[in-house]
């Protein structure tokens, strides 16, 4: 019998660290013989081929190899990077660590997020629908660790260029299209930035919060993520996932935990390990979490789901997005535009790229150029409207 963790103990970073070995182990073995990883194939006709999209509705999870091209991944990098220097000194300041204004000042919603290190800030709280009711572990940071680090980042079509041409990217959109259909809607975005040795984890949850009582309930409901990985994604710092629960309705995941001893390490999770370039889809149904980075790894998920549009027509608002407002057609429409600039904004850096025709926009194109005037009136400040469900 193998022994159980003493959850009592507040572990240390490195304790942290080799507790994880033997699950680490298991994960690997488990995600090897699952497999559902692969490049993006394509059919003649440009449409996503019918083995992956049979593989992700059975396992809840893809893993797409080698999509975004290695000088993307360095803009989207250099991106990142400027975001980060330029961050709020800490929670709540105004300057950077160089006294200068502190990025993204300009934006409605703050695009920084803070925790403390390899904190869990959600599990076990009533926040983001209470869908993380299961804290997890949280490592005591090793000493001379900064009081607060950056956990998420969010409005990557604004605050990077090279956010914004990756959101209209011809494969990842072709990919939607494929599990959402033509008419799919996006969702929302954040990018999860998994320091070494400090960044916080995730709890285990389902993603959805609005549809699970649904008479239309389905695997599908609630849409999908993509994480574009701009690192590789190791055993030690990834994201976990439960095969197949995208199928099972709502999990109770304290009954779970308490099932395993009351340990976070839930037996049958794949890890989605990746190389920089990758790109993860996982059903927003699935089970998943991701541990306290007590690795020597950096990992930057730049996260962004899409929807079938007939899920959000009408429905109210959920996760940070106000319970009183209904997703109604111009809300849609306004959000979706998104994908129409960005799509003109990756053709203007992209040119030899066929373009991705989004179909709710086919012949509104000239209306959604990417220009100076569009950042204006489509992009900033787009993610007041996001559509989470
Ligand atoms: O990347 C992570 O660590 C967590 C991502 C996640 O839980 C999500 O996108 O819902």
């Amino acid at each position: 019998m193998k022994p159980t963790p003493d959850i009592s103990h507040v572990p240390t970073a490195a304790e942290h660290a080799a507790g994880m070995a033997e699950y680490m182990h298991e994960g690997k073995r488990l995600a090897s013989a699952l497999g559902n990883r692969g490049p993006v194939r394509l059919d003649a006709s440009g449409k996503l081929h019918q083995d992956i999209l049979d593989a992700y509705w059975q396992h809840g999870l893809y893993v797409f190899e080698g999509v975004i091209e290695q000088a993307e991944i360095e803009e989207l990098r250099a991106g990142i990077d400027n975001m980060l220097e330029r961050a709020p000194v800490h929670r709540g300041a105004t300057v950077d660590a160089k006294n200068r204004p502190a990025f993204g000042q300009e934006f409605k919603r703050n695009p920084y997020t803070f925790i403390k290190p390899l904190s869990d800030p959600w599990g076990g709280t009533e926040l983001l629908g209470g869908r993380h009711p299961s804290q997890m572990t949280q490592p005591t940071p090793d000493k001379g660790a900064p009081e607060d680090v950056v956990y998420l980042l969010s409005g990557m079509c604004q605050a990077m260029e090279s956010g914004l041409r990756l959101y209209g990217h011809p494969h990842l959109l072709a990919i939607a299209e494929a599990i959402n259909g033509a008419d799919f809607v996006p969702f929302n975005d954040a990018i999860f930035v998994k320091q070494p040795g400090l960044g916080g984890s995730v709890a285990w949850h389902q993603d959805g919060v609005t549809h699970w009582d649904s008479p239309e309930w389905d695997e599908g409901i609630h849409g999908f993520n993509f994480q574009v990985q701009l690192y590789p994604s190791t055993l030690g710092n990834c994201l976990w996932v439960m095969p197949g629960t995208h199928k099972m309705g709502r999990i109770d995941i304290k009954k779970l935990v308490a099932a395993n001893g009351g340990s976070e390490r839930l037996p049958g999770a794949v890890p989605l390990t990746c190389q920089a370039g990758d790109v993860t889809i996982v059903n927003r149904q699935a089970l998943h979490c991701s541990f306290a980075n007590t690795s020597p790894d950096i990992r930057v998920s730049l996260t962004f789901g899409f929807h079938r549009r007939k899920s959000v027509l009408g429905a109210h608002g959920a996760l940070g997005q106000d319970a009183e407002v209904i997703y109604d057609e111009q809300r849609i429409f306004d959000r979706a535009s998104v994908i129409a600039v960005a799509i003109d904004a990756r053709q203007k850096r992209y040119a030899d790229e066929k373009r991705y025709t989004y179909q709710p926009f086919a012949g509104l194109e000239d209306d959604y150029r990417w220009s100076e005037d569009n950042f204006k009136r489509v992009i900033l400040d787009y993610n007041l409207k996001d559509l989470s469900i």
